[in-house]
């Protein structure tokens, strides 16, 4: 009986050869293609849960396969370490941020070196270290430097459990993005970028990255660009004074029957007559902490006051009152709006309630109707005086065309993207580089003074104030100008912000002269594969580019995507099918299943249980499988490395069956080269799995035709084959055989094989066509020739055509049976 599969000593072994070697050390040589292949960097949350496995597991698969096709491999990891979890934990634990954070950090790195990962551990990042965000206070001056950091009071987003604001984009559904509370709106004076600048470029980035397209359409929705045009309406009893709006509907403007302000838009005190100043002062009260989601709800009733005044609407010089609704947004278009009840939902809504009149423009067969709802659809103009009868999409560019001569509109474009709202009122993160001094004002902390240090052992409760307030020695500072007493911001910067850069930082984490060494960032930039949830499609996805767009405009790199190809693989769901969680209890513990069936079996369960970008639950079963077949897998290999020591040649048999099987051996193992390449290229781990299963079976069957002791060097190359191509998903139990097999050098400085294409060329074998049971003609056909193929095969031989003329087919039977060397059609008549 051959030695046992014992993945605990092989795993261990190989982890420890593998760190001696220093194996996964990566240098720059350039003699080879570089290859940067990134997974998203963990929280520390403390545990490395089924997810990360997920994405951390075939991820290596990748860097191993591309390391094995010759290319000089960067894979790093690191932590994104600063943020809210630990800052709760440490409240409820009444722990520090800080131990909780690096406790969980060398836990979780003990884990994912469980799992026998490529990588380069002396290349890791832990973004709340000072040497770090030294670099990401760096970029936030030079945003300020650029004009691209501003502080603003204004009304935000607030968590009011997490006890910070939030970026639009941390804002799902009006919950929370971290603990789903509903978000309230606060008015504060916050720091934002000007992500806003950038829109139309991170727009028309998208087209040349090779990303999934539902991501890109998730962003390019976010991003929500509109095209309409601004249009002046003159106020009534008021000279050369105007209200803008802005429409995508210009071809709805002969029935604009009245306008809407947003209650914030700064017109609207001044225009307010004395005798409705009380209703619309306590209208605005109201309107003050509803989200922007409340009040675009459609389903919501309409709500409004008018303010007691009038325009003009300028392409029919009709008078029409001036209104106030929380439906308008400050923050997008002029903050005014035209309203056309007879071809905007909302409008008509509104309309209805306060009895405001309606006018159809727009109608699908030129004449008039009574409107139950709001038209939407296209049509012609009708009321439109000389545009009567144009088709709406023509007049909308006529009508905006003929205001633009008499300067009352203007083509223009918007976007929903809101500026990024980066400063947050919590401990554990980067300080804000920022003083305030009486006589300077706004002073940037100098380069030379980085990084502003984050006081440790801070005690702390979150009020939704920082806490950084409380800390005395910490916001008092002098003036880097007139060093005179100052203060130094106290918020901290949203952990998005660290995350924006980390993958510059790997190029060369040591580097003391500034964020990144752009030397080694030209070399390994950009990323050639990036592998993460989609979860983080408009969050860290979006802020990444735009970093990397700043980055480009400063001609501090040379790239102005970082991201060329990025892959999404899909949820683990638990055993029943749903989300894994706490609460229903079906959270699987992934180190329970290393233990128990090792390293190997997970990674390669994870690439087999479905295509990568889909997941499904998690099946025990599934893993029992995975498990049986390396055993299978070992047992085979093992038994032919060791026939060549101890078994004698016996004599051949028939010389000629011999070479025929070990033909069929070559042809198989070059087939599964081809396939299993094609398979790893494409990311489709499972079927690259499942053609190996099926290698393994065929080596099983093939020696009842062909002994080990007679094909053993053919034998032997199958399996050196078969380790090789397993080695970037099962790596330890490949380097095991593989270094049984008698090699010195590990398998992974071994060259991925090639195929040869004429070894692989199709075998043939023989379809017999009987009709009615007879033997009628047999024809040369491809030995995995399908159903419908053979059926049509047979149909087209002209003998057949013969035995068929003037009958009627009433069945088709196809015999095929896996192995054998015949298939069968009977047509039945
Ligand atoms: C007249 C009109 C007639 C409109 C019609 C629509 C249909 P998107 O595509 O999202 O850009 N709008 C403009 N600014 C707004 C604001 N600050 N708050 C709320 N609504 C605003 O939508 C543009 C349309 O949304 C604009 O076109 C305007 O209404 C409205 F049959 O103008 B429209
Ligand atoms: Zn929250």
């Amino acid at each position: 009986m051959s030695e046992k599969y014992d993945h605990k000593k092989i795993e261990k072994k190989w982890q420890e050869i593998w760190e001696r070697l220093r194996l996964y050390k990566t240098k720059e040589d350039r003699k080879k293609n570089k290859y940067y292949c990134l997974v998203m960097f963990p929280y520390p949350s403390g545990d490395l849960h089924v997810g990360h496995w997920y994405n951390f597991g075939p991820g290596d698969t990748v860097a191993r396969f591309s390391l094995m096709k010759g290319k000089n491999v960067l894979h790093p990891v690191g932590f994104d370490a600063f943020g809210l979890p630990a800052e709760n934990a440490a409240i409820k634990h009444n722990l520090d941020p800080k131990e909780w954070t690096y406790k969980n950090i060398e836990k979780m790195t003990r884990q994912l070196k469980s799992f026998g990962p490529t990588y380069d551990w002396s290349r890791s990042v832990i973004t709340s270290e000072p040497d770090y965000y030294k670099w990401t206070q760096w970029f936030f001056l030079l945003m300020y430097k650029k004009g691209l950091a501003y502080k603003k009071r204004s009304p935000v987003n607030f968590c009011p459990s997490c006890n910070t604001s939030l970026a639009n984009e941390q804002v799902v559904g009006g919950k929370c993005e971290r603990c789903e509370t509903e978000v309230v709106t606060k008015e504060l004076e916050q720091w934002f970028f000007k992500i806003t600048k950038y829109a139309e470029k991170l727009l028309s980035g998208l087209k040349k990255i090779d990303w999934p397209e539902k991501i890109k359409i998730m962003q390019e929705n976010w991003i929500g660009r509109s095209e309409g045009a601004d249009v002046k309406f003159k106020i009534d009893g008021k000279k050369n004074k105007y209200i803008e709006v802005f429409t995508t509907r210009a071809d709805t403007l002969f029935g604009a029957t009245y306008m809407v302000l947003a209650p914030e838009n700064p017109l609207v005190s001044e225009l307010t007559k004395n005798k409705q100043k009380k209703k619309v002062e306590s209208y605005i009260k109201k309107t003050k902490g509803k989200t922007e989601l409340e009040r675009m709800a459609e389903i919501k009733e309409k709500t409004g006051v008018f303010i007691g005044s009038y325009t003009i609407n300028p392409v029919n010089g009709r008078k029409i009152p001036i209104w106030i609704s929380d439906y308008v947004l400050t923050s997008y278009g002029t903050g005014a709006i035209m309203a056309v009840p007879a071809h905007d939902e909302r409008d008509f809504e509104f309309a209805k309630r306060f009895d405001l009149p309606i006018v159809e423009v727009v109608s699908p067969n030129g004449k008039s109707h009574k409107l139950t709802e709001a038209y939407i659809g296209e049509g012609a103009l009708i009321n439109s005086q000389k545009f009567d009868g144009v088709s709406n999409k023509k007049a909308a560019k006529e009508i905006v065309k003929w205001l633009a001569k008499k300067k009352l509109a203007k083509e223009s474009v918007n976007y929903k993207l809101r500026d990024w709202l980066v400063s947050r009122q919590r401990y554990w993160g980067a300080p804000i580089p920022i003083i305030y001094c009486e006589k300077c004002g706004t002073v940037p902390v100098p380069e030379k003074d980085l990084p502003v240090v984050l006081p440790l052992g801070v005690k702390f409760k979150p009020t939704g104030e920082s806490p950084l307030k409380e800390v005395r020695n910490f916001i008092n500072t002098k003036c880097p100008q007139c060093d005179k007493k100052a203060k130094r911001e106290t918020d901290t910067l949203d952990t998005f912000v660290c995350s924006s850069w980390y993958y510059l930082r790997y190029t060369d984490v040591n580097y003391e002269k500034g964020p990144f060494n752009r030397e080694k960032v030209d070399f390994w930039l950009p990323v050639d594969q990036y592998i993460g949830g989609a979860e983080h499609a408009v969050l860290h996805l979006l802020y990444s580019r735009f970093f990397t767009k700043v980055l480009y405009d400063e001609k501090l790199v040379n790239f102005d995507e970082p991201f060329t190809r990025l892959f999404n693989q899909g949820t683990i769901l638990g055993p029943d099918g749903q989300k894994m969680s706490k609460s229903r209890g079906n959270v699987v513990d992934p180190d329970e299943y290393v233990r128990k069936y090792g390293a190997d079996t997970v990674r390669a369960y994870l690439c087999f249980m479905g295509p990568y970008d889909e997941g499904g639950p998690w099946d025990p079963n599934g893993v029992l499988g995975v498990s049986r077949f390396l055993n299978k897998a070992w047992n085979i290999s093992l038994r032919i490395i060791e026939t060549q020591k101890t078994e004698p040649k016996p004599q051949n048999s028939s010389n000629s069956k011999l070479k025929e099987t070990k033909t069929e051996i070559t042809r198989r193992i070059h087939q599964t080269i081809k396939k299993v390449t094609l398979d790893l290229e494409g990311f489709r781990f499972n079927t690259a799995l499942s053609t190996l299963m099926e290698y393994v079976n065929f080596l099983t069957s093939v020696q009842s035709r062909l002994s080990f002791t007679e094909g053993l060097k053919i034998y032997r190359e199958a399996v050196s084959t078969l380790v090789i191509l397993l080695a970037p998903i099962t790596p330890h139990i490949s380097e095991e055989l593989w270094q049984r097999l008698g090699n010195k050098e590990s398998i992974f400085k071994e060259s991925w094989p090639k195929y040869d294409k004429k070894l692989i060329k199709e075998e043939v074998i023989t379809l017999v066509v009987q009709v009615n049971g007879k033997v009628r003609d047999t024809i040369s056909v491809p030995s995995d020739i399908k159903e419908d193929q053979a059926k049509k095969a047979a149909l087209e031989s002209t003998k057949i055509k013969e035995w068929l003329k003037g009958k009627s087919i009433k069945r088709v039977i196809f015999v095929s049976k896996p192995g054998e060397r015949k298939k069968l059609i009977n047509i039945v008549v």
